[in-house]
Protein backbone atom coordinates (compact mmCIF):
# COMPACT_ATOMS: atom_id res chain seq x y z
CA UNK A 1 0.00 0.00 0.00
CA UNK A 2 1.53 3.67 -0.62
CA UNK A 3 1.31 6.04 1.43
CA UNK A 4 -1.48 8.08 -0.23
CA UNK A 5 -3.84 4.63 0.70
CA UNK A 6 -2.58 4.35 4.33
CA UNK A 7 -3.36 8.17 4.84
CA UNK A 8 -6.81 7.54 3.07
CA UNK A 9 -7.48 4.32 5.32
CA UNK A 10 -6.03 6.41 8.66
CA UNK A 11 -8.54 9.33 7.97
CA UNK A 12 -11.51 7.97 7.72
CA UNK A 13 -10.86 4.79 10.15
CA UNK A 14 -10.84 7.66 12.99
CA UNK A 15 -14.30 8.66 11.71
CA UNK A 16 -15.40 5.02 13.36
CA UNK A 17 -13.46 4.59 16.69
CA UNK A 18 -14.12 1.01 18.12
CA UNK A 19 -16.48 1.72 21.50
CA UNK A 20 -14.49 0.60 24.44
CA UNK A 21 -14.78 -2.71 25.27
CA UNK A 22 -15.83 -4.07 22.58
CA UNK A 23 -14.90 -7.58 21.30
CA UNK A 24 -16.32 -9.54 18.27
CA UNK A 25 -15.94 -12.54 16.73
CA UNK A 26 -16.94 -13.49 13.25
CA UNK A 27 -18.51 -16.56 14.67
CA UNK A 28 -20.97 -18.42 12.58
CA UNK A 29 -22.57 -15.97 10.27
CA UNK A 30 -20.48 -13.11 10.55
CA UNK A 31 -19.82 -10.40 13.22
CA UNK A 32 -23.52 -10.21 15.41
CA UNK A 33 -24.21 -7.57 18.33
CA UNK A 34 -26.10 -4.40 19.71
CA UNK A 35 -26.66 -2.45 16.36
CA UNK A 36 -25.05 0.72 18.88
CA UNK A 37 -21.82 -0.30 18.53
CA UNK A 38 -21.43 -1.72 15.65
CA UNK A 39 -20.57 1.02 13.31
CA UNK A 40 -16.75 0.65 13.23
CA UNK A 41 -16.76 -2.98 13.09
CA UNK A 42 -19.14 -2.82 9.47
CA UNK A 43 -16.82 0.19 8.05
CA UNK A 44 -13.85 -2.29 8.71
CA UNK A 45 -16.02 -5.57 7.10
CA UNK A 46 -16.31 -2.58 4.09
CA UNK A 47 -12.69 -2.53 4.07
CA UNK A 48 -12.47 -6.12 4.24
CA UNK A 49 -14.80 -7.23 1.52
CA UNK A 50 -12.98 -4.80 -0.98
CA UNK A 51 -9.58 -6.77 -0.09
CA UNK A 52 -11.34 -9.53 -0.79
CA UNK A 53 -12.89 -8.16 -4.17
CA UNK A 54 -8.74 -7.48 -4.96
CA UNK A 55 -7.24 -10.62 -3.58
CA UNK A 56 -10.26 -12.89 -6.11
CA UNK A 57 -10.76 -10.36 -9.04
CA UNK A 58 -13.99 -10.59 -8.58
CA UNK A 59 -17.05 -8.80 -7.39
CA UNK A 60 -18.02 -9.30 -3.40
CA UNK A 61 -20.80 -8.97 -1.31
CA UNK A 62 -21.44 -7.64 2.27
CA UNK A 63 -24.72 -8.28 3.80
CA UNK A 64 -25.84 -5.88 7.21
CA UNK A 65 -28.42 -8.26 9.08
CA UNK A 66 -28.95 -10.39 12.24
CA UNK A 67 -31.18 -12.58 10.96
CA UNK A 68 -33.54 -13.82 13.39
CA UNK A 69 -32.20 -12.33 16.46
CA UNK A 70 -33.79 -9.27 17.85
CA UNK A 71 -34.55 -5.96 15.86
CA UNK A 72 -31.79 -3.90 17.93
CA UNK A 73 -29.06 -6.03 16.98
CA UNK A 74 -27.53 -6.37 13.68
CA UNK A 75 -24.54 -8.18 11.93
CA UNK A 76 -22.25 -7.77 9.33
CA UNK A 77 -20.93 -10.82 7.20
CA UNK A 78 -18.92 -11.01 3.96
CA UNK A 79 -20.61 -13.09 0.27
CA UNK A 80 -17.57 -14.41 -1.30
CA UNK A 81 -17.22 -14.57 -4.92
CA UNK A 82 -18.82 -18.26 -5.29
CA UNK A 83 -21.70 -16.16 -3.36
CA UNK A 84 -20.71 -18.37 -0.90
CA UNK A 85 -19.38 -17.62 3.21
CA UNK A 86 -15.85 -15.71 3.51
CA UNK A 87 -13.37 -17.96 3.25
CA UNK A 88 -12.65 -19.20 6.39
CA UNK A 89 -9.11 -18.70 5.76
CA UNK A 90 -10.04 -14.64 6.07
CA UNK A 91 -11.84 -14.78 9.82
CA UNK A 92 -8.58 -14.81 11.60
CA UNK A 93 -8.12 -11.64 9.88
CA UNK A 94 -11.74 -10.53 9.80
CA UNK A 95 -11.25 -10.61 13.81
CA UNK A 96 -8.11 -8.75 13.92
CA UNK A 97 -9.44 -5.88 12.04
CA UNK A 98 -13.11 -5.79 13.94
CA UNK A 99 -10.91 -5.93 17.37
CA UNK A 100 -7.94 -3.10 16.62
CA UNK A 101 -8.39 -0.74 19.06
CA UNK A 102 -6.60 2.40 17.41
CA UNK A 103 -6.44 3.30 13.84
CA UNK A 104 -2.62 3.50 13.37
CA UNK A 105 -2.75 -0.10 14.71
CA UNK A 106 -5.63 -0.91 11.98
CA UNK A 107 -3.41 0.39 9.05
CA UNK A 108 -0.45 -1.97 9.96
CA UNK A 109 -2.88 -4.49 10.50
CA UNK A 110 -4.01 -4.13 6.57
CA UNK A 111 -0.49 -3.37 5.57
CA UNK A 112 0.49 -6.65 6.77
CA UNK A 113 -2.00 -8.43 5.39
CA UNK A 114 -2.00 -6.84 2.16
CA UNK A 115 1.64 -8.04 1.26
CA UNK A 116 0.78 -11.55 3.30
CA UNK A 117 -1.56 -11.98 0.70
CA UNK A 118 0.10 -10.19 -2.34
CA UNK A 119 -2.95 -7.90 -3.10
CA UNK A 120 -2.06 -5.63 -5.90
CA UNK A 121 -3.40 -2.00 -6.02
CA UNK A 122 -2.38 -1.61 -9.12
CA UNK A 123 -5.11 0.06 -10.64
CA UNK A 124 -5.44 -2.50 -13.68
CA UNK A 125 -9.03 -4.22 -12.04
CA UNK A 126 -10.73 -2.10 -8.89
CA UNK A 127 -12.89 -3.74 -6.07
CA UNK A 128 -16.52 -3.97 -6.94
CA UNK A 129 -19.11 -4.64 -3.66
CA UNK A 130 -22.84 -5.39 -3.89
CA UNK A 131 -24.36 -3.72 -0.53
CA UNK A 132 -27.57 -5.38 1.08
CA UNK A 133 -29.17 -4.96 4.19
CA UNK A 134 -32.67 -6.32 5.76
CA UNK A 135 -35.31 -4.17 7.16
CA UNK A 136 -33.96 -2.87 10.73
CA UNK A 137 -34.03 0.52 11.66
CA UNK A 138 -29.95 0.49 12.24
CA UNK A 139 -29.42 -0.85 8.81
CA UNK A 140 -29.50 2.30 6.60
CA UNK A 141 -26.36 3.70 9.18
CA UNK A 142 -25.00 0.64 8.78
CA UNK A 143 -24.84 0.55 4.97
CA UNK A 144 -23.31 3.78 5.16
CA UNK A 145 -20.51 3.22 7.27
CA UNK A 146 -20.18 0.11 4.77
CA UNK A 147 -20.04 2.51 2.00
CA UNK A 148 -17.06 4.69 3.81
CA UNK A 149 -15.12 1.68 4.12
CA UNK A 150 -15.14 0.68 0.70
CA UNK A 151 -14.41 4.01 -0.57
CA UNK A 152 -11.37 4.05 1.70
CA UNK A 153 -9.74 1.98 -0.73
CA UNK A 154 -9.03 3.82 -3.90
CA UNK A 155 -10.45 2.74 -6.99
CA UNK A 156 -13.19 0.66 -5.07
CA UNK A 157 -17.20 1.03 -5.62
CA UNK A 158 -19.84 -0.06 -3.99
CA UNK A 159 -23.03 -0.93 -5.12
CA UNK A 160 -26.18 -0.33 -3.06
CA UNK A 161 -28.50 -3.13 -3.78
CA UNK A 162 -31.12 -1.65 -0.86
CA UNK A 163 -33.23 -3.86 0.94
CA UNK A 164 -32.75 -7.41 0.36
CA UNK A 165 -32.96 -10.78 2.02
CA UNK A 166 -29.64 -12.07 2.72
CA UNK A 167 -29.88 -15.20 0.10
CA UNK A 168 -30.78 -12.41 -2.70
CA UNK A 169 -27.78 -10.81 -2.12
CA UNK A 170 -25.63 -14.23 -2.25
CA UNK A 171 -27.46 -15.10 -5.60
CA UNK A 172 -26.95 -11.78 -7.16
CA UNK A 173 -22.93 -12.22 -6.39
CA UNK A 174 -22.60 -15.53 -7.66
CA UNK A 175 -24.78 -14.32 -10.71
CA UNK A 176 -22.42 -11.71 -11.29
CA UNK A 177 -19.17 -13.05 -11.00
CA UNK A 178 -20.69 -15.91 -13.59
CA UNK A 179 -21.37 -13.02 -15.77
CA UNK A 180 -25.15 -14.11 -15.69
CA UNK A 181 -28.44 -12.35 -15.39
CA UNK A 182 -28.27 -11.04 -11.68
CA UNK A 183 -30.60 -8.20 -11.08
CA UNK A 184 -33.82 -8.46 -8.40
CA UNK A 185 -36.13 -9.00 -11.33
CA UNK A 186 -33.74 -11.65 -12.76
CA UNK A 187 -33.74 -13.60 -9.67
CA UNK A 188 -37.63 -13.36 -8.92
CA UNK A 189 -37.75 -14.61 -13.18
CA UNK A 190 -35.35 -17.38 -12.40
CA UNK A 191 -37.68 -18.73 -9.06
CA UNK A 192 -40.86 -18.07 -10.74
CA UNK A 193 -39.93 -19.46 -14.28
CA UNK A 194 -38.32 -22.59 -12.82
CA UNK A 195 -41.32 -23.54 -10.27
CA UNK A 196 -44.03 -23.39 -13.13
CA UNK A 197 -41.50 -25.01 -14.99
CA UNK A 198 -41.50 -27.99 -12.11
CA UNK A 199 -45.32 -27.77 -11.46
CA UNK A 200 -46.05 -28.57 -15.16
CA UNK A 201 -44.03 -32.02 -14.83
CA UNK A 202 -46.78 -32.60 -12.35
CA UNK A 203 -48.39 -36.50 -13.22
CA UNK A 204 -51.82 -35.51 -14.53
CA UNK A 205 -53.71 -38.14 -12.23
CA UNK A 206 -52.53 -36.46 -9.02
CA UNK A 207 -54.67 -33.03 -7.89
CA UNK A 208 -54.83 -31.76 -4.58
CA UNK A 209 -57.81 -30.75 -2.85
CA UNK A 210 -59.15 -27.37 -1.82
CA UNK A 211 -57.68 -27.04 1.38
CA UNK A 212 -54.61 -28.57 0.88
CA UNK A 213 -53.81 -25.45 -2.03
CA UNK A 214 -53.59 -22.84 0.55
CA UNK A 215 -50.44 -21.99 2.05
CA UNK A 216 -50.02 -19.04 4.87
CA UNK A 217 -46.51 -17.82 5.51
CA UNK A 218 -45.29 -15.81 8.07
CA UNK A 219 -43.00 -13.05 6.76
CA UNK A 220 -41.19 -12.71 10.63
CA UNK A 221 -42.19 -8.94 10.37
CA UNK A 222 -39.14 -8.93 8.13
CA UNK A 223 -37.68 -8.45 4.77
CA UNK A 224 -39.24 -12.07 3.80
CA UNK A 225 -42.70 -10.82 3.37
CA UNK A 226 -42.28 -8.39 1.35
CA UNK A 227 -40.17 -9.84 -1.17
CA UNK A 228 -42.66 -13.13 -1.26
CA UNK A 229 -45.44 -10.61 -2.53
CA UNK A 230 -43.84 -9.69 -5.40
CA UNK A 231 -42.59 -13.46 -6.15
CA UNK A 232 -46.21 -14.42 -5.77
CA UNK A 233 -47.74 -12.02 -8.36
CA UNK A 234 -45.53 -14.00 -10.67
CA UNK A 235 -46.65 -17.33 -9.67
CA UNK A 236 -50.42 -16.88 -10.96
CA UNK A 237 -51.85 -20.29 -9.61
CA UNK A 238 -50.67 -20.35 -5.78
CA UNK A 239 -53.19 -19.54 -3.37
CA UNK A 240 -50.77 -17.62 -0.78
CA UNK A 241 -51.71 -15.51 2.56
CA UNK A 242 -48.79 -13.95 4.22
CA UNK A 243 -49.21 -12.52 7.77
CA UNK A 244 -46.21 -10.55 10.03
CA UNK A 245 -45.02 -8.89 6.38
CA UNK A 246 -43.79 -6.15 8.67
CA UNK A 247 -46.73 -3.93 7.48
CA UNK A 248 -49.23 -4.64 10.57
CA UNK A 249 -46.90 -3.23 12.93
CA UNK A 250 -45.27 -5.95 14.16
CA UNK A 251 -42.14 -6.61 15.74
CA UNK A 252 -39.35 -8.50 14.04
CA UNK A 253 -38.93 -11.78 15.00
CA UNK A 254 -40.95 -10.99 18.29
CA UNK A 255 -43.41 -14.11 18.40
CA UNK A 256 -42.87 -14.60 15.12
CA UNK A 257 -40.30 -16.27 12.67
CA UNK A 258 -38.82 -19.83 12.05
CA UNK A 259 -36.23 -19.28 14.93
CA UNK A 260 -39.35 -18.68 17.64
CA UNK A 261 -41.69 -20.81 15.98
CA UNK A 262 -38.48 -23.63 15.43
CA UNK A 263 -37.44 -23.20 19.35
CA UNK A 264 -40.78 -22.89 21.56
CA UNK A 265 -42.65 -25.17 18.96
CA UNK A 266 -45.90 -22.55 19.20
CA UNK A 267 -47.81 -20.84 16.96
CA UNK A 268 -46.48 -17.04 15.67
CA UNK A 269 -48.14 -14.09 16.13
CA UNK A 270 -51.55 -13.41 14.04
CA UNK A 271 -51.98 -17.28 14.06
CA UNK A 272 -55.39 -18.79 15.50
CA UNK A 273 -58.27 -21.67 15.36
CA UNK A 274 -59.42 -21.24 11.81
CA UNK A 275 -55.62 -22.10 10.28
CA UNK A 276 -56.20 -25.62 11.73
CA UNK A 277 -55.55 -27.99 8.63
CA UNK A 278 -54.00 -25.26 6.91
CA UNK A 279 -50.05 -25.78 5.90
CA UNK A 280 -48.56 -23.00 6.91
CA UNK A 281 -44.65 -21.62 7.09
CA UNK A 282 -42.47 -19.15 8.85
CA UNK A 283 -39.56 -17.55 7.43
CA UNK A 284 -36.91 -16.00 9.54
CA UNK A 285 -35.53 -12.29 9.41
CA UNK A 286 -33.65 -11.91 6.88
CA UNK A 287 -35.47 -15.01 5.13
CA UNK A 288 -33.15 -17.62 4.74
CA UNK A 289 -34.08 -20.02 6.89
CA UNK A 290 -37.81 -21.68 6.32
CA UNK A 291 -39.93 -23.81 8.37
CA UNK A 292 -43.78 -25.47 7.84
CA UNK A 293 -46.10 -26.44 10.66
CA UNK A 294 -49.74 -26.99 11.63
CA UNK A 295 -51.69 -25.61 13.88
CA UNK A 296 -52.84 -28.33 16.40
CA UNK A 297 -56.62 -28.80 16.51
CA UNK A 298 -56.35 -29.95 20.42
CA UNK A 299 -54.23 -27.04 21.36
CA UNK A 300 -54.22 -24.18 18.80
CA UNK A 301 -51.10 -22.36 20.73
CA UNK A 302 -49.21 -25.76 19.66
CA UNK A 303 -47.96 -26.59 16.52
CA UNK A 304 -47.04 -30.09 14.35
CA UNK A 305 -43.19 -28.83 13.26
CA UNK A 306 -41.86 -30.00 9.87
CA UNK A 307 -38.40 -28.38 10.65
CA UNK A 308 -35.40 -28.37 8.32
CA UNK A 309 -34.70 -31.96 8.52
CA UNK A 310 -37.68 -32.59 7.11
CA UNK A 311 -37.58 -30.31 4.32
CA UNK A 312 -34.42 -32.03 3.68
CA UNK A 313 -35.96 -35.20 3.39
CA UNK A 314 -38.56 -34.50 1.24
CA UNK A 315 -36.25 -33.25 -0.80
CA UNK A 316 -33.74 -36.11 -0.90
CA UNK A 317 -36.59 -38.40 -1.71
CA UNK A 318 -37.87 -36.32 -4.48
CA UNK A 319 -34.75 -36.28 -5.60
CA UNK A 320 -33.57 -40.17 -5.15
CA UNK A 321 -36.83 -40.60 -6.93
CA UNK A 322 -35.90 -38.51 -10.19
CA UNK A 323 -32.73 -40.76 -9.82
CA UNK A 324 -34.25 -43.67 -10.16
CA UNK A 325 -36.53 -42.77 -13.07
CA UNK A 326 -32.86 -42.26 -14.83
CA UNK A 327 -31.88 -45.53 -14.23
CA UNK A 328 -34.79 -47.31 -15.31
CA UNK A 329 -34.49 -49.98 -17.96
CA UNK A 330 -36.31 -50.16 -21.35
CA UNK A 331 -33.93 -47.39 -23.02
CA UNK A 332 -30.73 -48.57 -25.00
CA UNK A 333 -28.21 -45.83 -23.12
CA UNK A 334 -28.65 -47.81 -19.89
CA UNK A 335 -24.77 -47.93 -20.11
CA UNK A 336 -24.41 -44.39 -20.49
CA UNK A 337 -26.06 -43.28 -16.95
CA UNK A 338 -24.11 -41.21 -14.85
CA UNK A 339 -23.63 -42.65 -11.40
CA UNK A 340 -24.62 -39.26 -9.94
CA UNK A 341 -23.20 -39.11 -6.08
CA UNK A 342 -25.70 -37.76 -3.61
CA UNK A 343 -25.19 -36.53 -0.43
CA UNK A 344 -26.54 -35.54 2.64
CA UNK A 345 -25.28 -33.47 4.83
CA UNK A 346 -26.47 -32.63 8.53
CA UNK A 347 -25.07 -31.11 11.99
CA UNK A 348 -25.75 -32.75 15.12
CA UNK A 349 -29.15 -30.71 15.97
CA UNK A 350 -30.73 -32.85 13.65
CA UNK A 351 -33.32 -34.84 14.41
CA UNK A 352 -32.12 -38.62 15.58
CA UNK A 353 -35.32 -39.82 13.31
CA UNK A 354 -34.48 -37.92 10.56
CA UNK A 355 -30.73 -39.27 10.46
CA UNK A 356 -32.63 -42.86 10.67
CA UNK A 357 -34.95 -42.51 8.14
CA UNK A 358 -32.46 -41.11 5.48
CA UNK A 359 -30.18 -44.10 6.36
CA UNK A 360 -32.97 -46.33 5.72
CA UNK A 361 -33.55 -44.53 2.47
CA UNK A 362 -30.39 -45.82 1.38
CA UNK A 363 -28.84 -42.06 1.70
CA UNK A 364 -25.06 -41.32 2.56
CA UNK A 365 -25.34 -38.94 5.60
CA UNK A 366 -22.40 -37.08 6.54
CA UNK A 367 -22.08 -34.47 9.78
CA UNK A 368 -20.44 -31.42 10.18
CA UNK A 369 -20.19 -28.86 12.83
CA UNK A 370 -22.86 -26.10 13.07
CA UNK A 371 -22.68 -23.29 10.07
CA UNK A 372 -23.75 -23.15 7.16
CA UNK A 373 -20.25 -22.18 6.09
CA UNK A 374 -19.10 -25.89 7.33
CA UNK A 375 -22.43 -27.58 5.40
CA UNK A 376 -22.19 -25.84 2.33
CA UNK A 377 -18.59 -26.95 1.84
CA UNK A 378 -19.15 -30.82 2.55
CA UNK A 379 -22.58 -30.49 0.24
CA UNK A 380 -20.30 -28.99 -2.43
CA UNK A 381 -18.29 -32.86 -2.69
CA UNK A 382 -21.20 -34.53 -4.17
CA UNK A 383 -22.99 -34.33 -7.35
CA UNK A 384 -26.18 -33.47 -6.05
CA UNK A 385 -25.47 -32.41 -2.03
CA UNK A 386 -28.45 -31.24 0.09
CA UNK A 387 -27.84 -30.27 3.90
CA UNK A 388 -30.10 -28.47 6.22
CA UNK A 389 -30.39 -27.29 9.44
CA UNK A 390 -32.93 -28.23 11.91
CA UNK A 391 -33.32 -25.01 12.50
CA UNK A 392 -34.60 -24.39 8.68
CA UNK A 393 -31.03 -23.06 6.52
CA UNK A 394 -30.52 -25.23 3.81
CA UNK A 395 -30.42 -25.81 -0.04
CA UNK A 396 -29.18 -28.35 -2.67
CA UNK A 397 -26.07 -28.27 -4.41
CA UNK A 398 -25.15 -29.56 -7.89
CA UNK A 399 -22.20 -30.16 -9.45
CA UNK A 400 -21.21 -28.60 -13.04
CA UNK A 401 -20.40 -31.77 -13.88
CA UNK A 402 -23.43 -33.38 -13.01
CA UNK A 403 -25.54 -30.66 -14.94
CA UNK A 404 -23.23 -30.47 -18.10
CA UNK A 405 -24.59 -34.62 -17.85
CA UNK A 406 -28.22 -33.77 -17.36
CA UNK A 407 -28.38 -30.89 -20.18
CA UNK A 408 -26.47 -33.42 -22.39
CA UNK A 409 -29.02 -36.38 -21.55
CA UNK A 410 -31.89 -34.06 -22.18
CA UNK A 411 -30.93 -32.79 -25.92
CA UNK A 412 -30.18 -36.79 -26.23
CA UNK A 413 -33.54 -37.48 -25.11
CA UNK A 414 -35.05 -34.94 -26.93
CA UNK A 415 -34.47 -36.55 -30.01
CA UNK A 416 -34.69 -40.52 -29.27
CA UNK A 417 -37.43 -40.45 -26.81
CA UNK A 418 -39.34 -37.00 -26.08
CA UNK A 419 -41.78 -37.10 -23.19
CA UNK A 420 -40.72 -40.04 -21.62
CA UNK A 421 -40.43 -40.40 -17.83
CA UNK A 422 -36.95 -39.77 -18.18
CA UNK A 423 -36.78 -37.26 -20.30
CA UNK A 424 -39.19 -35.95 -17.21
CA UNK A 425 -36.98 -36.28 -14.75
CA UNK A 426 -34.15 -35.01 -16.69
CA UNK A 427 -35.73 -31.76 -16.85
CA UNK A 428 -37.44 -32.09 -13.29
CA UNK A 429 -33.60 -32.25 -11.77
CA UNK A 430 -33.01 -29.18 -14.35
CA UNK A 431 -35.37 -27.12 -13.27
CA UNK A 432 -34.44 -28.10 -9.06
CA UNK A 433 -31.21 -26.30 -10.15
CA UNK A 434 -32.20 -23.18 -11.40
CA UNK A 435 -34.86 -23.11 -8.51
CA UNK A 436 -32.75 -23.68 -5.35
CA UNK A 437 -30.30 -20.97 -4.49
CA UNK A 438 -26.91 -22.29 -5.36
CA UNK A 439 -25.46 -19.57 -2.76
CA UNK A 440 -26.82 -19.92 0.60
CA UNK A 441 -29.98 -21.26 1.87
CA UNK A 442 -33.26 -19.50 0.65
CA UNK A 443 -36.57 -19.49 2.16
CA UNK A 444 -38.34 -17.82 -1.05
CA UNK A 445 -36.56 -20.98 -3.23
CA UNK A 446 -36.78 -23.35 -0.54
CA UNK A 447 -40.78 -22.79 0.02
CA UNK A 448 -41.03 -22.89 -3.85
CA UNK A 449 -39.51 -26.47 -4.09
CA UNK A 450 -41.87 -27.35 -1.12
CA UNK A 451 -44.85 -26.25 -2.66
CA UNK A 452 -44.01 -28.25 -6.41
CA UNK A 453 -43.10 -31.33 -4.50
CA UNK A 454 -45.65 -31.67 -2.53
CA UNK A 455 -47.99 -31.01 -5.55
CA UNK A 456 -45.93 -33.87 -7.37
CA UNK A 457 -46.52 -36.36 -4.86
CA UNK A 458 -50.16 -35.17 -4.18
CA UNK A 459 -49.43 -34.95 -0.60
CA UNK A 460 -51.00 -32.67 2.23
CA UNK A 461 -48.53 -31.38 5.25
CA UNK A 462 -50.02 -34.22 7.13
CA UNK A 463 -48.52 -36.80 5.21
CA UNK A 464 -45.33 -34.93 4.67
CA UNK A 465 -45.13 -34.81 8.74
CA UNK A 466 -45.58 -38.48 8.57
CA UNK A 467 -42.55 -39.67 6.88
CA UNK A 468 -41.10 -40.43 10.12
CA UNK A 469 -41.88 -38.98 13.94
CA UNK A 470 -39.44 -36.81 15.48
CA UNK A 471 -37.64 -37.94 18.59
CA UNK A 472 -38.74 -35.18 21.61
CA UNK A 473 -36.16 -32.58 22.08
CA UNK A 474 -35.21 -29.62 24.02
CA UNK A 475 -32.28 -26.96 23.79
CA UNK A 476 -31.31 -24.56 26.24
CA UNK A 477 -28.58 -22.08 26.73
CA UNK A 478 -26.29 -21.52 29.61
CA UNK A 479 -24.53 -18.06 30.26
CA UNK A 480 -20.73 -19.45 31.23
CA UNK A 481 -17.62 -17.14 32.37
CA UNK A 482 -15.87 -17.72 28.93
CA UNK A 483 -17.80 -20.02 26.37
CA UNK A 484 -14.22 -20.19 24.45
CA UNK A 485 -13.14 -23.15 26.93
CA UNK A 486 -15.67 -25.36 25.75
CA UNK A 487 -13.48 -27.23 22.84
CA UNK A 488 -15.66 -29.88 20.92
CA UNK A 489 -14.51 -32.93 18.08
CA UNK A 490 -16.47 -35.23 16.23
CA UNK A 491 -18.91 -32.52 14.53
CA UNK A 492 -19.29 -31.07 18.19
CA UNK A 493 -20.72 -34.04 19.48
CA UNK A 494 -18.10 -34.45 22.24
CA UNK A 495 -16.53 -31.87 24.57
CA UNK A 496 -12.56 -32.19 24.99
CA UNK A 497 -12.04 -29.20 26.85
CA UNK A 498 -12.67 -28.48 30.09
CA UNK A 499 -11.66 -32.44 31.26
CA UNK A 500 -14.03 -34.74 32.63
CA UNK A 501 -17.37 -32.35 31.68
CA UNK A 502 -17.95 -35.28 28.85
CA UNK A 503 -18.00 -38.11 31.19
CA UNK A 504 -20.21 -36.42 33.23
CA UNK A 505 -22.58 -36.03 30.25
CA UNK A 506 -22.42 -39.60 29.43
CA UNK A 507 -23.55 -40.76 32.75
CA UNK A 508 -27.10 -38.54 32.40
CA UNK A 509 -26.96 -39.67 28.79
CA UNK A 510 -27.19 -43.17 29.88
CA UNK A 511 -30.37 -43.49 32.33
CA UNK A 512 -32.70 -42.22 29.42
CA UNK A 513 -33.85 -44.54 26.78
CA UNK A 514 -32.93 -43.14 23.15
CA UNK A 515 -31.18 -40.60 25.20
CA UNK A 516 -28.62 -37.78 23.05
CA UNK A 517 -27.24 -34.21 24.24
CA UNK A 518 -24.35 -32.59 23.71
CA UNK A 519 -22.86 -28.92 24.60
CA UNK A 520 -21.31 -26.16 21.64
CA UNK A 521 -20.75 -22.91 21.97
CA UNK A 522 -22.47 -20.66 20.02
CA UNK A 523 -21.06 -18.48 17.67
CA UNK A 524 -23.69 -15.91 17.75
CA UNK A 525 -24.31 -15.48 21.02
CA UNK A 526 -22.40 -15.39 24.16
CA UNK A 527 -23.90 -18.50 25.78
CA UNK A 528 -23.23 -21.93 25.45
CA UNK A 529 -26.01 -24.08 24.01
CA UNK A 530 -27.67 -27.37 25.16
CA UNK A 531 -29.34 -30.22 22.93
CA UNK A 532 -30.93 -32.96 24.24
CA UNK A 533 -33.48 -35.42 22.39
CA UNK A 534 -34.61 -38.64 24.24
CA UNK A 535 -38.15 -41.18 23.91
CA UNK A 536 -40.42 -39.06 25.80
CA UNK A 537 -40.50 -35.35 25.93
CA UNK A 538 -40.08 -34.93 30.11
CA UNK A 539 -36.89 -37.28 29.75
CA UNK A 540 -35.83 -34.83 26.89
CA UNK A 541 -36.54 -31.65 28.85
CA UNK A 542 -35.17 -33.61 32.22
CA UNK A 543 -31.56 -34.82 30.40
CA UNK A 544 -31.53 -30.86 29.14
CA UNK A 545 -31.59 -29.60 32.33
CA UNK A 546 -29.25 -32.14 33.83
CA UNK A 547 -26.50 -31.17 30.57
CA UNK A 548 -27.13 -27.66 31.65
CA UNK A 549 -26.14 -27.85 35.26
CA UNK A 550 -23.25 -29.90 34.61
CA UNK A 551 -21.99 -27.27 31.95
CA UNK A 552 -22.73 -24.46 35.35
CA UNK A 553 -20.96 -26.40 37.54
CA UNK A 554 -17.91 -26.92 34.83
CA UNK A 555 -18.18 -23.37 33.23
CA UNK A 556 -20.39 -20.96 34.97
CA UNK A 557 -21.57 -18.94 37.66
CA UNK A 558 -22.32 -21.49 39.46
CA UNK A 559 -25.74 -20.71 40.11
CA UNK A 560 -27.69 -24.01 39.70
CA UNK A 561 -26.34 -24.84 43.33
P1 LIG B 1 -25.04 -20.61 16.88
O1 LIG B 1 -25.36 -19.38 17.65
O2 LIG B 1 -23.57 -20.79 16.57
O3 LIG B 1 -25.67 -21.81 17.50
C1 LIG B 1 -27.05 -20.22 15.13
C2 LIG B 1 -27.67 -21.51 14.68
C3 LIG B 1 -26.87 -22.02 13.49
C4 LIG B 1 -26.80 -20.99 12.39
C5 LIG B 1 -26.35 -19.65 12.96
C6 LIG B 1 -26.42 -18.53 11.95
C7 LIG B 1 -28.73 -23.24 16.06
C8 LIG B 1 -28.58 -24.21 17.17
N1 LIG B 1 -27.64 -22.52 15.74
O4 LIG B 1 -25.70 -20.46 15.43
O5 LIG B 1 -27.44 -23.21 13.05
O6 LIG B 1 -28.04 -20.89 11.71
O7 LIG B 1 -27.12 -19.26 14.09
O8 LIG B 1 -27.64 -17.89 11.87
O9 LIG B 1 -29.82 -23.14 15.47
ZN1 LIG C 1 -31.40 -15.83 8.81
Amino acid sequence: MDDNQKSLILKSSSQYPLPQGVKLSYGTAGFRADASILESTVFRVGILAALRSLKTQSLTGLMITASHNKVTDNGVKIADPSGGMLTQEWEPFADAIANSPTPQHFVQLIDEFVKKENIRFDGVRSAKILLGRDTRPSGESLLEAAKQGVYSIVGATAIDMGILTTPQLHWMVRARNKDMKATELDYFEQLSSSFRFLVDLTPNQIKMSKTDDKLIVDGANGVGGEKLEVLKKMLNSMDIEIRNSGKEGGVLNEGVGADYVQKEKVVPQGFQLKDVGIRCASLDGDADRLVYYSVQSNNTSKIDLVDGDKILSLFALFIKEQLSILKMEGDDHVDENYEARLGVVQTAYANGASTDYLRQLGLEVVFTPTGVKYLHEKAAEYDIGIYFEANGHGTILFSESFLTWLNARNNELSSKSKGSEQQKAVLRLLAVSNLINQAVGDALSGLLLVEAILQYKGWSIHNWSELYHDLPSRQLKVKVVDRTAVVTANAETVVVRPPLIQEAINVEVAKYPQGRSFIRPSGTEDVIRVYAEASIQEAADSLANSVAKLADQFLGFGNSG
